[in-house]
């Protein structure tokens, strides 16, 4: 009795599988395009022409130049909204702030700021006794710059 049971639920599953498959796939069929008419399609070994003389496309977009000054503008402009904000115009002196600051404390002392003389200085004090003689100030002076060749 209970396989009797068992088998008619599974012929009853088996019965709703299968009509939920057919109805999806009719459903798709409903749904899909009608087939080309033959006689309307294009000849595939012709290839497609058409008369333009006269006609014109339009022109291809060209990158305008920017003027000296828009390049100027636009090394500030950093979000470029049109409008230079005194961060943004402020950005550039930044990086050279940055640099001196050796410490990174944000504040730049005498020292900091000095910092190229103050190095030349600690090169040039050979004996470290925080004075230069006449002999280690002369290793101070700058080379000479080698002359441009002639084009001549
Ligand atoms: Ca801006
Ligand atoms: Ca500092
Ligand atoms: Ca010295």
């Amino acid at each position: 009795m209970n396989r009797a049971v068992l088998g008619a639920f599974i012929a009853l599953v088996l019965v709703g599988v299968g009509l939920f498959w057919w109805q999806g796939r009719a459903e798709i069929q409903n749904s899909a395009p009608p087939p080309p008419d033959v006689a309307d399609a294009p000849d595939p070994e012709k290839l497609p022409s058409a008369d333009i003389a006269g006609l014109s496309g339009p022109k291809p977009p060209e990158a305008t130049e920017l003027t000296r000054e828009q390049r100027r503008f636009f090394r500030f402009d950093r979000n470029r909204d049109l409008r230079i904000t005194r961060t943004e115009m402020l950005s550039t002196r930044t990086a050279a702030f940055r640099k001196l600051d050796k410490d990174g404390n944000n504040l730049l002392t005498f020292e900091e700021w000095a910092v190229t003389t103050v190095e030349r200085f600690d090169e040039a004090d050979e004996n470290g006794d925080r004075e230069l003689t006449a002999a280690e100030f002369a290793t101070t002076a700058p080379k000479p710059q080698p002359k441009p060749k002639c084009n001549c």
